[in-house]
């Protein structure tokens, strides 16, 4: 199991004067049957014991894994990669899709991937306004409270449960705040999520509980707030810097805060995000860079970025990472998933795209050279930028 690993690890090097800390740490374990040539991979040159993880559609991409004769992506996934996230196998839709049935199939082949490569695994997501089967949608229009409450319990209870001990972060509430541009500006979704609608006279106390359920079915896993647009210091962070305070001051058991990192060229890059991770860091949470990719606009007609975008979206990923390393809360780094062909955003964002650290043809591309020098260059706990 992963992270009985890397605390016994952790305790090995502790009790040893002669082995640094850092040293063979689960994350950064080397994958079994790799060669020498693999070396220089991302979970390989990780400092400290940060993670350093890619998101991967199970359903779609590790249903018939087999580990004598791995697809390129699978073989990528996992001489690259420390962590897993599941990008789709552990939301509602795809893990309890009938009031009664729970189908754990593809994400427990992710659990099992993970296993055979030497990863941990991100669990995303128990709590969210998207992806919810249908018979949550017409169920909640008539709930009360405690209708909810009594179907996220049973959720929560059985999706941690079934995972425990193989999940070391999980994103307990995800995107649960409005953005400024929306009707009603930064508040909590009481109308988008059901279960917060349901709740909308006190949708901090089923959060707080959301979180007290989890940490109850799996009292190991750091449990994470997470959304987009939740990297620098801004209106929607300054909103959970204060939800996080009153959840500590009630008791709940949160434990993490992860940005998302969903970056596009056509906006400025907000560069706080350090800054932002510091002050949740010292509430005493682990930090995390979730999902991070950065979209590119791309004109018609033409096949793929200029150079100059072609590095600045190398730069975003960097500055990214850096804030990571830079905080030594920063528990894990995710991309959101490769090559291009499998990403996300060109069917949610039209004219955008090329937005992972891999081409199609899995060739890395200038991001995750820039990414691999920095993990290179870091020194255990401590980035180099950091002085
Ligand atoms: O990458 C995911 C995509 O395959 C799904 O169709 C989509 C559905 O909403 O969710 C994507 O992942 C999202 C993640 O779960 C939460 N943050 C935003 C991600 C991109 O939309």
């Amino acid at each position: 199991m992963r992270r009985s690993l890397r605390s016994l690890l952790v305790a090995t090097a502790a009790a040893s004067l002669v082995v640094p800390l850092w040293a063979g740490t689960a994350a950064n374990a080397e994958p079994p049957g790799f060669s020498h040539a693999d070396k220089d991979t991302l979970r390989n040159q990780a400092p400290r014991d940060l993670a350093i993880g890619s998101a991967v559609w199970a359903q779609r991409d590790l249903l018939s894994y087999d580990p004598a004769a791995p697809t390129e992506l699978q073989r990528v996934l996992g001489a690259q990669f420390s962590s897993v996230t599941p990008e789709n196998d552990m939301k509602w839709d795809a893990i309890h899709p009938a009031p009664d049935v729970y189908d754990f199939a593809s994400a427990d082949a992710l659990v099992a991937f993970a296993e055979a490569n030497g990863q941990e695994v991100r669990g995303h997501t128990l709590l969210w306004h998207s992806q919810n089967p249908a018979w949550v949608t017409a169920a909640s229009s008539t709930w009360t409270c405690d209708d909810a409450r009594a179907v996220l319990e049973d959720h929560i209870r059985t999706v941690v449960g079934h995972f425990k001990g193989e999940i070391y972060e999980w994103d307990v509430a995800n995107e649960i705040f409005q953005d400024n541009w929306d009707a009603g500006g930064v508040r909590l979704r009481t109308e988008a999520n059901p279960f917060l609608r349901a709740c909308a006279d006190d949708p901090v106390a089923l959060i707080g509980d959301a979180f007290r359920w989890a940490h109850e079915a799996d009292p190991d896993a750091v449990l994470f707030l997470n959304d987009y647009n939740a990297e620098g210091i801004n209106e929607k962070t300054d909103a959970y810097y204060d939800l996080a305070q009153r959840l500590l001051a009630d008791g709940v058991p949160l434990s993490g805060f992860g940005a998302q990192g969903h970056l596009s060229l056509l906006y400025g890059f907000d560069t706080s995000i350090q800054a932002n991770f510091e002050r949740f860091a010292a509430l005493g949470l682990k930090v995390a860079v979730t999902e991070a990719d950065v979209r590119i606009p791309l004109l018609d007609g033409e096949t793929g970025p200029t150079p100059a975008q072609v590095a600045e979206q190398a730069a975003r990923y960097d500055a990214m990472l850096e804030a990571c390393l830079n905080v030594p809360a920063c528990s894990s780094f995710t991309v959101w998933g490769f090559p291009d062909a499998n990403s996300w955003v060109p069917a949610v964002f039209p004219g955008e795209g090329w937005a992972t650290i891999f081409e199609d043809d899995f060739s890395p591309k200038p991001a995750f050279d820039v990414m691999l020098a920095s993990l290179r260059d870091a020194t255990p706990g401590i980035s180099p930028r950091r002085g």
